[in-house]
């Protein structure tokens, strides 16, 4: 079977806002309290997509989920109206309000793990959605995503979406931010790597991927026993910031880029994995913690360009970071397949600690599963354009923290993703 690569970006949504609700995110914590720009953050969104297009490469999205989320605050006991809930949640809980106002679907890489066609056995693509239990901003997201995935890969003759896991904090589960599927290419058969924190190591932060979760996702996915490999991340990357895996490593094909303290027993795993795939390349590179953390050079999306030879899309604060774009020439110049290094500004989500890789979930897709997929989400320049316009009228200018407890905020919001549902429709 022949399979390609489709990213499929989260659209970046109109309440995009520096709450600083994420424990362990170096940025998110750091930039709490600023006022965001949400119609800027989905127009650098919209244009890395355009990009990546204009590279060849095939580019999906999703939308954003509907915020403040009414459902989960109706769960919680507040009545009436949408209005109303929202009112008196504003007054009498505005950190659960807040909670409930998070832009945070627009990190895709968060929304599923993705078992590729030719490892899952059932010879389907599956997405497992992540329930995202750790942070309680984030746990109010794996229902509308598993609809938004169900109603986007609706053919269950190649797609199985599946819910999200139960189990909340015991089998937290975030995505494919902890996954790397290694494979000579997309269509081969590949090593599914799942990194997983630790449990009582003592650190300060939260480690938010649990190992027993990820076994889960591997059996959902169908993966055989012995198949999927489980690695630890490292106490230092987590306690530097390193909240995912994805903070420190990247993988595309037979590529493994990482940084030298991204995992525990590193030795071991590079042995097993160099042992299941021969043309495995290791690249590592060695910048401070700090200075990969903050520029997120590892959150790059490590891509197979049509030629065949590989590119980095760095964020912008990679290539001002020194030592960390001094590591990327010579990366480039090195052995490895990597030749292209393309920077991309998405400024305000890398400022809530989401750079160019937490923004996308890829979705290896066997040729003779296109058409079960919703052509709709699939981008092009006429739709880049449309989503772009309606972005620049509809999508709020600013926000402060303390606008999301306004009903201005609610009502605008709102409005814009009536907006996008017309938009896409159209489409
Ligand atoms: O879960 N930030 C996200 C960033 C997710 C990045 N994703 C990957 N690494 N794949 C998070 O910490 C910040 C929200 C706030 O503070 O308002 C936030 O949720």
């Amino acid at each position: 079977m022949r399979v390609s690569e489709i990213n499929f970006d989260g659209l970046v949504g109109p309440t995009h806002n520096y709450a600083g609700l994420s424990l362990g995110n170096v940025a998110s914590q750091g930039n709490a309290g600023e006022t965001s720009k949400p119609r800027a953050a989905a127009l650098e969104g919209l244009s890395k997509m355009g990009q990546l297009m204009a590279l060849g490469l095939e580019q999906g999205f999703l939308p954003p989920h509907h915020r403040p989320a009414v459902g989960p605050l109706r769960a919680l006991g507040f009545a009436g109206t949408d209005a109303q809930i929202l009112a008196q949640a504003a007054a009498e809980d505005p950190a659960l309000l807040r909670n409930a106002s998070s832009a945070s679907a627009m990190w895709a890489a968060n929304a599923a793990t993705i078992i590729a066609a030719p490892d899952s056995g059932d010879g389907r693509t599956h997405l497992a959605v992540a329930n995202l239990s750790t942070m309680l901003h984030r746990s109010f997201e794996h229902e509308e995503t598993y609809r938004n995935l169900r109603a986007i890969f609706h053919d269950e003759t190649h797609f199985a979406v599946h819910r999200a896991l139960p189990g909340g904090a015991h089998f937290s589960d975030e995505g494919a931010a902890n996954h790397m599927r290694l494979a000579a290419d997309h269509s081969a058969r590949g090593v599914n790597v799942f990194v997983h924190g630790g449990e009582a190591r003592g650190g300060r932060y939260p480690e938010r991927q649990q190992k027993r979760a990820s076994e889960a996702v591997a059996r959902l996915g169908g993966l055989k026993a012995g198949d999927p490999m489980f690695v630890r991340q490292s106490l230092t990357a987590v306690e530097a910031g390193a909240f995912h895996n994805d903070v420190v490593a990247v993988a595309n094909e037979r590529v493994l880029l990482a940084h030298p303290d991204a995992f525990d027993d590193k030795g071991l795993f590079f042995d097993v994995l160099s042992a299941r795939l021969p043309q495995l390349v290791i690249a590592e590179v060695d910048v401070s913690l700090e200075a990969a953390v903050r520029s997120y050079l590892f959150n790059s999306q490590l891509v197979t360009l049509p030629d065949g030879d590989m590119a980095l899309i760095l964020p912008a604060e990679a290539e001002a970071e020194n030592t960390v774009w001094a590591a990327v020439q010579k990366l480039i110049d090195g052995p490895s397949p990597i030749r292209r290094a393309v920077v991309v500004d998405v400024r305000e989500s890398m400022r809530n600690g989401g750079g160019p890789a937490c923004l996308r979930l890829r979705v290896a897709v066997p040729d003779a599963a296109r058409a079960g997929l919703d052509q709709r989400f699939l981008l092009n320049e006429r739709r880049i354009e449309a989503l772009s316009v309606l972005v620049e009228r509809t999508w709020p200018e600013a926000v402060a923290p303390s606008d999301l407890l306004l009903p201005d905020l609610w009502r605008d919001a709102a409005a814009a993703m009536d907006g996008l549902r017309a938009t896409i429709q159209g489409f």
